[in-house]
């Protein structure tokens, strides 16, 4: 029989509850600390900072060193999935990603989902030299971007505002489009288990553009391969907990939750807190929802913000996050009052 956890954060997605809940944010290794943009410039690309675990593992502690949040992320992207996987990935400065797209089942033809483990050796480091470095009480987190989402960058070839090239894809090649999900399916199991057996504590996926899609495509692209990765990497590590982020689902939260079979659900900002409360959090653990934007301003309306969520979620498990990443604009000191406030200090 295994332990319980001891540290916070794992304990409340274990479904303990605390009348001060563990708290870290999405992005909060990042641009807005001037520690961050000070490594970031010590070299040429941002994936060379991901693929160096010394830097990629300073990074990571940098948030945890100022703030002693309850978890760490590690410091990667959600994109070094198709750079494993054989597609070309650059982040240009001041644009963000660019790759070069895959548009029809035949120019996917090259990627090897058996890459990875390989490819991603520097991560697996970086995880290795976190697991020593981090405090006793800080939980480790793992990710990796699902299966949609990462679909959506490597088929627009970067950001879209319409995700017109991929919903094409999808609607017009059902069956080239699911190849793709389905490397990415593969790949993505056999790269969260591999942080695990690096050392990752929990894992979470990332599913930014979850809420662009009707029913029938949540239902092919979200739930069912996110069910899967959530199946196959419980099978290689059943005692690791899986947080899923299906960012903008809204009433689809409760079937994303039932049908992944997720550990805990992180909550955009549009979720109405009560109804989390009384749908979700009665089932799971629930995380996140603060606008990274009341974050940005601070003052009397951050604080209220605060309080409200730590509010509505005081009677279940909960994790005190943000509703997206962190906005690089965001004062440091807003951080801190934020950390004070959610601890009562
Ligand atoms: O040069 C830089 O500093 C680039 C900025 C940056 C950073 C700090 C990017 C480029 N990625 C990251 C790190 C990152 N990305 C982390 C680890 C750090 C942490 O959380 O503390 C994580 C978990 C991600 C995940 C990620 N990357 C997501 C999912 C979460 C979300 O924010 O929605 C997505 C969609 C990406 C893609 C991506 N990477 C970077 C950018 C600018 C983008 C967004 C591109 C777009 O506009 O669509």
């Amino acid at each position: 029989m295994s332990l319980p956890p001891s540290k916070k954060f794992l304990r409340a997605l274990a479904g303990e509850h605390f009348d001060r809940p563990p708290v870290w944010l999405m992005r909060q290794a990042g641009r807005y600390l001037p520690e961050y943009r000070k490594t970031r410039a010590s070299v040429s690309g941002f994936l060379e900072l991901c693929y160096t675990p010394e830097l990629a593992a300073e990074v990571t502690l940098q948030p945890i060193r100022r703030y002693g949040f309850d978890a760490a992320i590690l410091f990667s992207d959600i994109l070094v999935t198709p750079d494993a996987l054989g597609q070309e990935v650059t982040f240009v400065e001041g644009e963000g990603p660019k790759l070069a797209p895959i548009r029809t089942g035949a120019e996917a033809a090259h990627l090897n989902p058996t890459w990875v483990r390989q490819r991603l050796e520097p991560v697996f480091e970086t995880i290795d030299r976190l697991k020593t470095a981090l405090p006793a009480e800080t939980a480790l987190i793992g990710f990796a971007g699902a299966p949609w989402t990462v679909a959506c960058y490597m088929v627009e070839g970067g950001g879209s505002r319409d995700f017109f090239e991929v919903k094409k894809f999808a609607y017009q090649d059902p069956e080239g489009f699911q190849h793709i999900i389905d490397l990415l399916v593969e790949a993505t199991i056999d790269y969260l288990t591999a942080q695990v057996e690096a050392g990752a504590e929990a894992l979470q996926i990332f599913d930014t553009w979850a809420g662009v899609l009707p029913e029938d495509a949540f239902q092919a692209y979200v739930i069912e391969p996110t069910a899967r990765i959530v199946a196959g990497v419980r099978k290689n590590c059943p005692s690791t907990p899986i947080l899923g982020f299906p960012r903008g689902a809204g009433a689809a939260y409760p079937t994303y939750l039932a049908e992944t079979k997720v550990d805990g659900v992180s909550l955009d900002v549009s979720v109405p807190l009560n109804w989390a409360a009384d749908t979700l959090q009665r089932q799971t653990t629930v995380q996140g929802n603060l606008d990274p934007q009341k974050l940005l301003f601070g003052g009397d309306g951050l604080i209220t913000s605060v309080d409200r969520i730590l509010n509505a979620f005081a009677h279940g498990p909960h994790i005190f996050n943000l509703g997206h990443g962190i906005i690089k604009e965001t004062p440091p000191e807003h951080v801190e009052q934020l950390v004070r406030q959610i601890r009562g200090l």
